[in-house]
């Protein structure tokens, strides 16, 4: 039979173990319970780190206004619904403040650029203005030349020589001593011997005749023949029809230098500015840079030019611009050529072929054969024209250059000596200083 002690052995055991096996229990709920706890509450917020502030790289690029806050940098992603889109929100305000910048730099940009370019073409506008005012200037100061200014220095040669003798305070008497000192002058004059002589014999005639009371008579009985002189080798500058049935061609000539590319663009201008349409001919062929010459005052007086490659027949492009001229209606075609020597043969003959073509495009054309005589060359025009003449049969001339020589008294030598027109004098370099030649005009202008 067991003891009493013994029987309680198990009754105990069973006792302290089922504690044992509750505690535990109790314990592990326990922590599982805190360590479940500590699962769902949110973690410490890290520190941010603060986005570098966007540096200005120039005034330039500074914002007009401060750039729109960010939405900070999420340590995670927003969890919720609602966090999500208030993120979304802050990211589109950002991007849309961000654009608006954008366009109001673009703006500010524009309308400096805007500003800038006004102001250059202000400045382009002034320079412009005060260049035309410059070149009106110019052409002021010398469209008031007239015939008598551009014929100042003859006047100052040969005719103070003239007045000296016959005016002055020497002039006593009328004796063959002063008639041969005017010999000698007329002589020295430019004007030519056989038309020295003549104008000598009419004065000598008349002093015979007693009809010279004084030297001042003999002065103006030197003017009366001078005049009669020019007056008698023809009328001056064509005055051309308001709107001719066809073209009227002129073909002008004369030797190297003369003035002839600068007398048509004169021509051109004063044509053109009377309204009258104008067809330039760039017949001289020889060198490409006479035809960038005439290229210059077809632009200048609105004239069209017809012109050929270097080298081309002179004929073929005069013929060209009159073809030209009867499809637009022009009234005039000027025909520019090549200066030559007049002694060379050959050239002179290639003038004739450019007339002959002329001829051809057009019945009637040239109507006029205008020879250029530089005025400079004293009596050496002379013999240019009587040249020019034999070969072309000249119909008018123009005398250049009279504002640069005291040999003006050519005029009345050629006048005298070939009983050809002078159409036009220059006396200077602008559009205005080519005068239509007025013979009566001239001689008030010599004597004064
Ligand atoms: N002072 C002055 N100069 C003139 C006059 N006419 C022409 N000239 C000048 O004379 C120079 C020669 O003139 P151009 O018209 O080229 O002569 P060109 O006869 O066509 O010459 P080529 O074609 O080489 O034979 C230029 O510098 C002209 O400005 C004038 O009446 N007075
Ligand atoms: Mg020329």
């Amino acid at each position: 039979m067991p003891s009493p002690v013994l029987a309680l052995i198990p009754t105990t055991l069973v006792a302290i173990v089922g504690v044992a096996v509750v505690v535990a229990v109790a314990l592990i709920v326990a922590g599982l319970w805190s360590a479940r706890r500590a699962a769902s509450l949110p973690a410490a917020p890290k520190p941010t780190p603060r986005a570098p502030e966007p540096k200005p790289e120039s005034k330039e690029e500074r914002p007009l206004k401060p750039a729109a806050p960010r939405p900070p940098a999420a340590a995670e992603p927003p969890k919720t619904e609602a966090e999500k889109k208030e993120a979304y929100r802050l990211k589109k305000e950002a991007e849309a403040q961000e654009r608006e910048r954008r366009r109001q730099e673009e703006e500010r940009r524009a309308a400096e650029a805007a500003e800038e370019a006004r102001g250059r073409a202000e400045e382009e506008q002034r320079r412009a203005a005060q260049a035309r005012a410059e070149a009106e200037r110019k052409v002021q100061a010398q469209a008031g030349k007239t015939l008598a200014d551009g014929l100042a220095k003859t006047r100052g040669g040969f005719m103070s020589r003239l007045n000296g003798l016959l005016g002055g305070s020497g002039a006593t008497g009328l004796d063959e001593h002063l008639l041969a000192q005017l010999e000698e002058l007329l002589f020295s004059a430019d004007i030519g011997v056989k038309t020295a002589s003549r104008v000598l014999e009419a004065a000598r005639s008349k002093l015979r005749r007693g009809e010279l009371a004084n030297p001042e008579a003999v002065k103006g009985a030197l003017r009366d023949e001078i005049e009669r002189i020019v007056v008698s080798a023809g009328a001056g500058a064509q005055v051309p029809a308001a709107a001719p049935a066809q073209p009227e061609v002129w073909m002008i000539v004369g030797v190297n230098g003369a003035g002839k590319t600068t007398t048509i663009g004169k021509l051109a201008a004063q044509l053109g500015a009377r309204g009258a349409k104008v067809v330039l001919a760039a017949a001289d062929t020889f060198r490409a840079a006479a035809t960038d010459q005439l290229a210059i005052w077809a632009q200048r007086s609105g004239a069209e030019l017809v012109k050929g490659s270097e080298g081309a027949d002179p004929g073929s492009v005069a013929f060209e611009a009159v073809k030209r001229a009867k499809e637009i209606g022009a009234s005039h075609v000027l025909v520019d050529t090549a200066g030559r020597l007049h002694t060379k043969a050959p050239l002179m003959e290639e003038l004739k072929k450019v007339k002959r073509v002329l001829q051809k495009a057009e019945p009637g054309a040239p109507q006029e054969i205008l020879l250029v005589l530089d005025a400079t060359n004293g009596q050496n025009a002379i013999a240019q024209a009587r040249q020019f003449h034999e070969t072309l049969q000249v119909t008018g001339l123009a005398l250049t250059k009279l504002d640069g020589t005291a040999k003006g008294g050519v005029v009345i030598g050629i006048s005298d000596e070939l009983k050809l027109p002078v159409r036009y004098v220059g006396v200077g370099e602008t559009v205005d200083d080519l005068k239509a030649f007025e013979p009566k005009e001239f001689v008030e202008a010599l004597f004064g």
